[in-house]
């Protein structure tokens, strides 16, 4: 791809910094550079890939900054093309003003995404792997990173390139038999043909299904602790935090409004909720932290139904119990520190119930291998070779493709014609590409970019 216009952005956040980046890219990178830089160690040609310690002069040969610089020449930079990084002062004055010294020069100011834009659209990266760069800044958690650069390393695209190499081949063999139907290229032998895509369909299928972990890693999953006043909700906050977040007290309504921190619990990024204690009430605010904790209850991915061990379940607890969806809750039995009051079956609607004092910090390991579970931990190490699915638009593109694959197996079954059994393999095929970006169109490509930020 050939680009004429070079470009520019701070590649580090605003706000005062020990150090902050500008990035050039573009074919006048490093003839801006050379106007504006002043160095002992270097005269005219910067090497590549080396650090370069100078002072920065503007027009009027006023000094701006000490800086460090390095030049990486095309092909061998991020973009693909010539890039120039500096390295000054991290205020945001000295940022601004080296920002507008190259823009002064004639450089263009980058367009948020710009930079992996070029990267991509000169063949450094694909789509896929492009994606996974904001995934890769913006993960919460070190597994949520971790798949994050696999994927930015191309673990997923090489899965795709194979699945495509192999529709590929046998679309080949079946143009092969279109164009010349007799013997010259010998009978076609379907089942051999046919046999390895079903194996393919089938790890499609699991690859596709691992977004359910993939977009729990991504995203984060939030975590409602919800139940009747004083059972222990707070409590149960401070001690998954570790900290003694939430204001615990033994005056049942303690909690008035929905309480949210970040935390990480078995390497998935949560954002848990402590709220209102739910029960009947004229006080205004208290009910308004009642509603707020019932809406919670429909939102969250996962409820932490609290009931207090040490006493018989109560009305008030019925009224929380109601408020939860089965499949999403998991009963936390508090108190264990005191005689147990409470009749268990009556809370035999859920399937998932654990026993914990979170006063005395006890069962909390087990209270966290349960959510693990819940969320998906076992597909997680399930996702065999460690590749997950993170972004929906590549699930649904692998649902598409599986959709014409089995249309082609429904053709070989019913013995349709060759032509129309290849139209399902290049329907296949072009889903496929849609991850890659080699079939994606330019509305979706500049979608995609606009989603990042300047720098990117
Ligand atoms: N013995 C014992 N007491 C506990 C335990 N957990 C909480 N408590 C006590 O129960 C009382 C209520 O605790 P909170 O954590 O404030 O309860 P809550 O459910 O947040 O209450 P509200 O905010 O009023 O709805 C406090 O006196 C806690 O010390 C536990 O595991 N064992
Ligand atoms: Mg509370």
């Amino acid at each position: 791809m050939l680009t004429l216009d070079t470009i520019v952005a701070p590649v580090t956040p605003p706000g005062e910094g020990g150090v902050g980046i500008v990035r050039l890219s573009g074919p006048r990178a490093v003839a801006y550079l050379k106007n504006s830089f002043r160095s002992k160690t270097v005269d005219q040609e910067f090497e590549s890939h080396r650090l370069y310690y100078g002072q920065l002069l503007n027009t009027d040969n006023v000094r701006l900054d000490e800086v460090l610089v390095v030049v990486m020449r095309s092909p061998r930079s991020y973009t693909g093309e010539d890039v120039v990084e500096v390295h000054c002062h991290g205020g945001i004055q000295i940022m601004r003003s080296v920002l507008d010294l190259y823009l002064d020069a004639g450089a263009r100011l980058a367009a948020p995404g710009e930079f992996t834009q070029r990267a991509f659209l000169n063949g450094r990266l694909d789509l896929s792997q492009a994606e996974a760069v904001v995934d890769v800044i913006k993960a919460r958690s070190e597994r949520a990173g971790q798949v994050a650069l696999d994927q930015l390393e191309g673990h997923l695209s090489r899965k795709i390139y194979s699945y495509s190499d192999q529709l590929k081949s046998a679309l080949a063999l079946l143009e092969a038999h279109i164009d010349f139907p007799d013997d010259e290229v010998g009978s076609l032998n379907l089942p051999l043909l046919v046999d390895p895509i079903r194996v393919q369909a089938e790890e499609m299928v699991a690859l596709a299904n691992s977004f359910d972990v993939g977009r729990v890693l991504r995203e984060g999953v939030s975590i409602l602790i919800l139940g009747r006043p004083n059972v222990g909700k707070s409590s149960l906050m401070n001690a998954l935090l570790g900290e003694a977040r939430a204001i615990v007290t033994a005056v049942a309504g303690t909690t008035r409004d929905t309480l949210e921190e970040s935390l990480v619990l078995a390497g998935f990024p949560v954002r848990i909720i402590d709220a209102a204690g739910v029960r009947e009430t004229d006080d205004p605010v208290e009910k308004e932290g009642v509603k707020r904790a019932s809406s919670k209850a429909h939102s969250a991915d996962l409820i932490l139904l609290v009931v207090d061990g040490s006493t018989p379940l109560s009305d008030e607890d019925r009224l929380a119990m109601e408020l939860c969806q089965v499949d999403k809750t998991i009963v936390v039995v508090n108190k264990n520190d005191q005689t147990q009051r409470i009749d268990l079956d009556q809370l035999e609607m859920f399937s998932h119930t654990i026993s914990v004092s979170a006063k005395k910090m006890l069962g909390m390991d087990s209270l966290r291998d349960l959510v693990a579970e819940r969320l998906g931990r076992e597909n997680l190490a399930a996702a065999g070779e460690g590749i997950v699915v993170t972004e929906k638009r590549h699930k649904e593109a692998l649902l598409k493709a599986i959709v014409s694959l089995n249309a082609f197996f429904e053709g070989v079954r019913t013995a349709t014609p060759l032509e129309c059994l290849a139209m399902d393999l290049r329907e296949g095929l072009h889903c496929l590409g849609m991850i890659t970006g080699e079939t994606t169109p330019d509305e979706i490509l500049d979608q995609i970019f606009s989603r990042f930020c300047i720098g990117k």
